[in-house]
């Protein structure tokens, strides 16, 4: 959990910098690649990162979010831009209405209760998990997916070297 503002700061602004490598990286068409037949797109995965900050509203920070039936945007470029809008924004939200004590308050979610320092790694863990469904589903459109923690297969090609199958 985090115990600081200012180390979920850093941590969010590196992650939401990877997230919004992902969802630059889309281009309309490959946001209708499904998962499989009856499940979730790539656009509705790139829609649920942003509809999934307002989690954060249940925290008690105000920010303006996107509710999560709201009806989803329709180009990869209007959802990256509501993207970078609503994590700046809560981003703003937590070091202005939180200080490093709060992190260690608990709130109700789900029945269980948890250290908002908690929620904040939670947030960050959330946005890895659906990155990592949304890369496959890019190379399943066709699309070259970006670097994120280490080198993709085809930037090992580019280096020249033999990339891990
Ligand atoms: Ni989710």
């Amino acid at each position: 959990m985090f115990t600081t503002i200012a180390d979920f700061a850093v941590e969010w602004e590196r992650e939401a910098e990877l997230t919004e490598r992902v969802l630059s990286a889309l281009t309309d068409e490959s946001l209708q690649q499904p998962i499989d037949s009856e499940r979730r797109t790539l656009g509705k995965l790139a829609w649920h990162l942003v509809t999934s900050a307002s989690f954060m509203t249940s925290l008690g920070l105000e920010f303006e979010g996107v509710p999560q039936g709201a009806k989803a945007l329709e180009t990869a470029d209007e959802i990256a831009k509501e993207y970078r809008r609503i994590n700046a924004a809560l981003l703003q939200a937590v070091k202005t209405q939180w200080g490093d004590g709060s992190l260690n308050e608990t709130i109700s979610i789900m029945g269980e209760e948890w250290r908002n320092g908690d929620s904040l790694r939670f947030s960050i863990m959330h946005q890895a998990h659906h990155r990592g469904q949304m890369t496959v589903l890019m190379r399943q459109a066709g699309l070259r997916p970006p670097e994120i923690y280490g080198p993709t297969y085809e930037a090992w090609v580019d280096k020249g070297m033999t990339p891990l199958a």
